[in-house]
Formats: structure tokens, C-alpha cells, sequence
């Protein structure tokens, strides 16, 4: 396998390859003073095969966000221009269906993310390794400036964090604890997210027994409340991307009585079923 790239300092990497393992962008028929093919002929031993090295897809179509980077006079045993030029017809795209990706015919791809290849001029050009003709073809890729997509598995602004685990799909949780019995507000319920049993957020409910935790990862939660005069209670809690949850909770007295007579905030484990013959009196 041959790799002539030179530059690639970021996430997008091109290489000329007789075995692409990437995406191909275009065919050539030589390392240098070559002609080109649109991706989809195989006239030519060589590829200029993109990827992403942090696992963004990367593609050669005119769909998603995407850039010609060159046109071509025929589909195959073209000569080649560059896209201002309009003396061809035919496209080389570069694509990528999360973030940009921007080209320019520069001397130096010094700054870029990656170079494809050099060009001979700006129209009626052959094509060669990189640095070999004055025109570089230099590419770089640009993150979203915020996780634009929390379910897709990928780092779309590319700040080390994907998904759920980035701060930008932070959802909340908010609710009211109101007493089982007679329906109203308790003050001072503290209201705590765990994961596994790590508790990772809480809140206390104010005179209105109304609490919020703001900012929160999405991902799923155990909620847990605890008062001194009240039984804990605990909640499953799916926190969506950027939505805020409500979870409302109705708490039981702890000194209010259990089928069994056993208190409902005691540590007494609870019969399932009644005991025969047990006479006993809550007080
Ligand atoms: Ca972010
Ligand atoms: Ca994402
Ligand atoms: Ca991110």
C-alpha cells in the first residue's frame, strides 16, 4: 500500500492508496502528472481515500454538508479545475452529514486538517502528489459549535464529551412532594438523582413543596426523597435531552401504620402476607 499524505492534523485524513479502506473521492491514474475519474469508475490503480480518525463518517456525495473540492472534464481520463473554475462539468465531492468541511487550493495546507492533492493549475490541470504542483488542495473538518445530535453516538462539536455525557444536552428535573393524606406541600423534602448509588444531583422542596435540579446529563435516574417525618420514597426517572422531567411525589407519613402494624418508615421488614391470629394495635 502506498500513503503519500502529508499533512493531517486533525480528524480528517486523506491519503493516496491503491487500497482504500476509507471513502474514495476520486480516481487517478499515476502518483504524478496523472489524470482523474469521478469515485465511482475503476479505470485506476489510485484512490485519494478520506476518513475520519475520530469515527465521523466521511463521504463523497453531494448530500449532507458537502464541498467539491474539484471538477472534472469528463468522468474519466479528465483533466481537472478548480470548483470557481466553470469550464467542467464534473463534481469531486467531500461530505460529511455532521460538520463542515471546508477546502482551498493553498500552497501549504500548513493549518488544515489534511492535503487530497496537488493540481498543475487552476483549470486544464493534471493532478499529483501533494506538494509535487504549486496548488495544494488542502482540507480540515469544523465542529459544531454545540453537541448538535445527543442520540447519535458521536462528539458532533468535537470537545472530548458525546451525547448525553456533554453538558449541551443537559436536561431537568422538577416536581412537587405533596402529603399522601391530605394533599398538601411539604417543605424540606430533599429530592436526590442517583445513578447506581452515586448521588449525583438534589434539591429541596421550598414552602410551595416544589424543587428543581437544573443541568442535569440525560441518561436514566433513581430519585430519592428523604424527611425526617416522612418515608423515603423512590422513582425511576428518564431524563430526555434538553426537556425538563416532572416528577411528582406523594409521601406517606413515617409514623403512619402498615397493614402489618409495623411502621412504614421503621427498619421491621414487612410481612407479605398477613400472619394468621396476629392481634395488634397501631399507636
Ligand atoms: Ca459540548
Ligand atoms: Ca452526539
Ligand atoms: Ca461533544
Amino acid at each position: 500500500m502506498i500513503s503519500l499524505s502529508s499533512v493531517s492534523n486533525g480528524a480528517l485524513s486523506c491519503n493516496i492508496t491503491k487500497s482504500c479502506t476509507g471513502t474514495k473521492v476520486l480516481g487517478i491514474s499515476d502518483l504524478t502528472n496523472a489524470h482523474a475519474e469521478i469515485f465511482s469508475f475503476n479505470n485506476y490503480p489510485y484512490s485519494i481515500c478520506c476518513k475520519d480518525t475520530l469515527g465521523y463518517p466521511i463521504d463523497n456525495q453531494d448530500t449532507g454538508k458537502y464541498i467539491s473540492f474539484l471538477k472534472l472534464s469528463s468522468k474519466t481520463d479528465a483533466h481537472v479545475e478548480q470548483s470557481s473554475s466553470n469550464d467542467y462539468n464534473f463534481n469531486a465531492h467531500i461530505s460529511s452529514p455532521f460538520y463542515e468541511i471546508k477546502c482551498n487550493y493553498a500552497q501549504s495546507c500548513n493549518g488544515y486538517d489534511t492535503c487530497l492533492v496537488s493540481i498543475s493549475g487552476a483549470t486544464d490541470a493534471h493532478i499529483s502528489v501533494c506538494d509535487y504542483y504549486p496548488i495544494n488542495i488542502c482540507c480540515t473538518t469544523q465542529c459544531a459549535s454545540i453537541e448538535t445530535n445527543c442520540i447519535d453516538g458521536l462528539d458532533n462539536d468535537c470537545d472530548g464529551l458525546k451525547d448525553c455525557a456533554d453538558s449541551d444536552c443537559d436536561g431537568s428535573i422538577a416536581g412537587t412532594a405533596r402529603a399522601q393524606d391530605t394533599n398538601l406541600p411539604i417543605e424540606s423534602v430533599d429530592v436526590s438523582t442517583k445513578k447506581d448509588l452515586t448521588v449525583m444531583k438534589s434539591s429541596t422542596t421550598n414552602q410551595q413543596g416544589v424543587y428543581s435540579i437544573n443541568q442535569i446529563n440525560c441518561g436514566n435516574y433513581t430519585l430519592t426523597t428523604s424527611h425526617t417525618d416522612y418515608a423515603p420514597s423512590f422513582k425511576s426517572a428518564q431524563v430526555l435531552p434538553n426537556q425538563q422531567l416532572t416528577a411528582d411525589f406523594s409521601l406517606v407519613l413515617g409514623t403512619s401504620c402498615e397493614a402489618d402494624c409495623t411502621f412504614i418508615a421503621d427498619n421491621i421488614v414487612h410481612a407479605c402476607k398477613p400472619v394468621k391470629l396476629v392481634v395488634a394495635v397501631c399507636g
